[in-house]
């Protein structure tokens, strides 16, 4: 997708250090003096974390058991870091080796570092198709099911109170243009078997962030991105026990940075989800880009911490990219962007709210919202308007809003024709039959009843330009 572009004028800002007055002066006729003055005091944070807890958020790394005992890596991740992910330690093939037989000793020996020194701990990750152990690979169906069920329950129980935020489950989207599930054991247990990680982990630790984490969700007009949206939203109004989306934002050519990442961030936050950033690197180590994504962050209240993925260069998954803060013991101008974009930032006026645990009622996040015409109810029978919510080369995003007359709807059908050649990828809240260009979608299970005079609304993502054809409504 293109090369790193240059932030917008707004991701830069002047330094809260310099502090510029201008005093006209009275009595002193014309003259204008401009000095200096010291920043309000605690503001210019040297270190990572205590600049980010300046707005309320945190600023973490990934960290790997094996080096703990490297002390140029411990000076540099203690100093620097106040939220740490066990790199390997937690996954499922360290922590359940064999069926029904849990492992933490390495998982506790990260744990116990970052709590010993001060810091908070993510925990990663308790339901995903990489680094299962032999036994869970070679399990299909409703043994295979349980055997995630028992293993949420056995790593969340032991950690129980212990962690800030749980990747429940991770990566479960697939790349390219589908926006749907990638195929993988779990996947084939059935639709079902993400929100069943998510009600367990909520049951075996109500007081962890549950967080859905993925790559490749950081540009908003990717479909993966759409569809791991649609699946949070589709949560949210359902009631499923989900707190975060992490991005993990593993940014490199294939997969670069691009500007729409704030409305990423905050299209997920309107959907009532705090958002992570969750394994960040970049490749190269742009100083101006990761000085972007930081402010992209800072811009939206609910996102609430950044963790990279490495502590330096050498330790990086991907070290041939140098795509981390610190190169040996050495600061590199990425590191003095982001401690001095997070110096910048203004104090966070939502830091960290609780887990919601009932559901949140029809959240309509709306990105780029198109104002549109009022619709007028048709009395005795139901209405329908389409409107665009957000659009990008080649495609859009749409709600219909669907209204009741003077009486009471039970069950409704609202049809359309495309005017030229969109098509439907992935729609939330009803049930889409397609006749070629004719659209037909019924009320889901849930939104069918509309009181007299009241509405509700079902949405869409579709391939073409945005279009809002004329829809009718019949009910039942
Ligand atoms: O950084 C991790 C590396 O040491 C492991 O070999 C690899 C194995 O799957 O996992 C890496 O971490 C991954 C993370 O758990 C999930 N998102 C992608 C990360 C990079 O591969």
């Amino acid at each position: 997708m293109g090369t790193n572009p240059i932030p917008p004028p707004a991701a830069r800002r002047s330094h809260k250090g310099l502090r510029v007055l201008v005093a006209s002066a009275v009595g002193v006729v014309g003259a204008i003096t401009a000095l200096t003055v010291p920043a309000p005091a605690g503001a210019a944070a040297s270190t990572l974390g205590a600049a980010a807890a300046q707005s309320g958020r945190y600023f973490g790394t990934a960290i790997a058991s094996g080096r703990l005992g490297d002390s140029n890596y411990t000076t540099i991740a203690n100093r620097e870091f106040n939220m740490v992910t066990a790199e390997n330690e937690m996954k499922i093939d360290a922590t359940e080796p064999n069926r029904g037989q849990f492992n933490f000793s390495a998982g506790d020996r990260v744990y116990n570092w970052a709590v010993q020194n001060g810091k908070r701990v993510r925990g990663h990750t308790l339901a995903w198709h990489g680094q299962q152990p032999g036994w869970m690979q070679s399990l299909s169906g409703s043994s295979l099911r349980q055997a995630m069920i028992d293993h949420i329950n056995g790593v969340v129980g032991h950690y129980k109170g212990k962690i800030y935020a749980w990747d429940v489950v991770n990566e479960a989207f697939a790349d390219g243009n589908s926006g749907g599930r990638r195929s993988s054991n779990l996947q084939s247990t059935g639709n079902d078997w993400i929100e069943v990680a998510f009600r367990t982990a909520r049951a075996a630790d109500p007081a962890a962030k549950l967080c859905y984490n993925d790559y490749n969700i950081d540009n908003w007009t990717w479909a993966k991105t759409q569809g791991v949206y649609n699946m949070v939203r589709d949560f949210k109004q359902r009631g499923v026990p989900i707190d975060c989306v992490g991005l993990q934002s593993h940014f490199n050519s294939g997969s670069a940075y691009n500007s729409n990442y704030r409305t990423t961030i905050s299209s997920f936050a309107a959907l009532g989800v705090d958002v992570q950033i969750t394994e960040l690197d970049v490749q190269g180590a742009s100083a101006q880009t990761y000085a972007a994504i930081t402010n992209d962050c800072l811009a939206v209240p609910r996102c609430t911490g950044i963790t990279v993925w490495g502590v330096r260069d050498q330790d990086s998954w991907r070290s041939g990219d140098t795509p981390l803060l610190f190169s040996g013991n050495n600061k590199k101008p990425a590191y003095d962007a982001v401690l001095n974009a997070l110096n910048n930032a203004t104090p966070n006026p939502t830091p960290t709210p609780t887990p919601t645990i009932t559901p949140t009622p029809n959240p309509t996040p709306t990105p780029t919202p198109t104002p549109t015409p009022t619709p007028t109810p048709v009395p005795g029978a139901c209405s329908a308007t389409i409107t665009t919510t957000n659009s990008w080369p080649g495609g859009f995003q749409s709600e219909v809003t669907v209204r009741a007359g003077s009486s009471a709807v039970n069950g409704w059908t609202v049809r359309w024709t495309w005017p030229s050649g969109q098509s439907i990828s992935s729609l939330w809240s009803g049930q889409q039959s397609v006749s070629g260009s004719s659209v037909t979608v019924r009320n889901a299970a849930y939104n069918g009843s509309i009181p007299a005079s009241g509405s509700t609304t079902f949405g869409f993502t579709a391939n073409g330009s945005a279009a809002t054809p004329t829809a009718t409504c019949t009910s039942p």
